[in-house]
């Protein structure tokens, strides 16, 4: 039986999310998650880097400490987890957490990939095959499926999936932009800026038209790199740590959109390698936060995130660092944000 794949809460107004990196303990992104709950945030995305504290049972802690929030991993990726595990991991939240589980799904974080000696072979391709595949499992079907990068023989849950969990997928590339609005319940673009948005929803809206859908039936979320404190120099300089790695990582055509030089990028990549952090956070140039970020105090932060609503923006995700002090900036952002927007 085909589980309707059921819309998230507060869907078709617009909803507020937090990312959170474990780099600190369990109990710590459980407390933040806590308070963003209190704080009428409605999403609470966990990050996934092998190098970090493990984002699942991370979501479990938040799970059980949280009652409404919606919560999952952003971004798990088909290669260090094959489908079929994080078809149990998201069905095992979904009922940890009585039915809040989302899934977020990438092509992985290519950086990280290297240190492991892992290939991020075909990714489109795998992304679209993993998707069918957690989805089956998610109906509770035995799934047999011969793809160019997941095979799976007569596969099956063990145990009944609570519902056919949303799927979002990690994208920013025009193709996995399209491939996310195609077969996506929601995309998670890493980005902040509304121009961004302008490149990202019309290669979303071409994927979704593909799938017969429109592009109201896309989640698009604004996965933002975001810090807000009522002192914008405090904003800033939390900010810039973060941007010196997104510049850092950025494709030439993503530093040209922004015009941002390719050498600048480089000499912060190198600092960065060379662990040299201090060079590379002064390396980061205010233009390159401002393109890369939503900085500032709390009414310079509300018009930027206006304008990303503005350019057909549905969710938008408080990312690292979030501010100078994350208890205080989750407060500001709801008072000063949440409040106005939601009215
Ligand atoms: N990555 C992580 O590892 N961990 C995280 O926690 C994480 C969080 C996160 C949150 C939001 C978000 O948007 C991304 C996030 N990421 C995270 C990063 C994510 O995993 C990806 O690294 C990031 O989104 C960059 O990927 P991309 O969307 O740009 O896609 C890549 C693969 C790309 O190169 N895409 C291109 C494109 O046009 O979209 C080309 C795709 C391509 O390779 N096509 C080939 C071809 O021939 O056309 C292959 C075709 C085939 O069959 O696959």
């Amino acid at each position: 039986m085909h589980l309707a794949r059921p819309r998230p809460a507060g869907w078709g107004m617009v909803r507020f999310g937090i990312e959170l990196v474990p780099t600190s303990s369990a109990k710590d992104m459980a407390e933040l998650a806590v308070l963003a709950e209190r704080y009428g945030f409605d999403t609470v995305w966990v990050t996934d880097h092998y190098n970090n504290r493990s984002t699942y049972q991370t979501l479990a802690l938040i799970a059980a400490q949280t009652e409404r929030i919606e919560l999952g991993p952003g971004v798990s990726n088909p290669y260090l987890r094959h489908p079929a595990i994080l078809a149990s991991e998201v069905a095992s939240l979904d009922e940890i957490s009585g039915g809040r589980a989302m899934l977020g799904l990438g092509p992985g974080d290519k950086m990280t990939f290297d240190s492991l000696g892992v290939e991020r072979k075909r990714p489109l391709t795998a992304l679209r095959e993993a998707v069918s595949i957690i989805r089956a499992l998610l109906r509770g079907e035995v799934v047999s499926f011969e793809g160019r990068m997941f095979s799976v023989a007569g596969a099956v849950l063990r145990f009944k999936p609570v519902r056919e969990v949303p799927i979002y997928i990690g994208a920013q590339g025009p193709k996995m932009l399209a491939l996310a609005g195609e077969i996506g319940d929601g995309v998670l673009v890493n980005a902040s800026h509304p121009r961004d948005f302008e490149f990202a929803i019309q290669h979303i809206r071409e994927g979704a038209e593909k799938a017969g859908k429109s592009l109201s039936d896309v989640d698009v979320v604004a996965y933002t790199a975001f810090s807000i404190d009522e002192d914008p120099t405090k904003a800033f300089k939390a900010a810039r740590k973060v941007v010196a790695f997104i510049v850092a990582g950025c494709p030439p055509s993503v530093l040209e959109r922004h015009g941002i030089g390719v050498e600048e990028a480089s000499q912060i990549s190198s600092f960065l390698t060379k662990g040299d952090f201090k060079s590379a956070f002064k390396s980061v140039s205010e233009q390159m936060v401002e393109e890369f970020s939503i900085t500032g105090t709390p009414a310079e932060c509300l018009s930027k995130v206006e304008e990303l609503l503005a350019k057909g923006v549905t969710h938008v995700v408080v990312g690292s660092p979030i501010g100078p002090k994350i208890d205080k900036a989750l407060k500001l952002f709801s008072d000063e944000i949440i409040s106005r927007l939601r009215g």
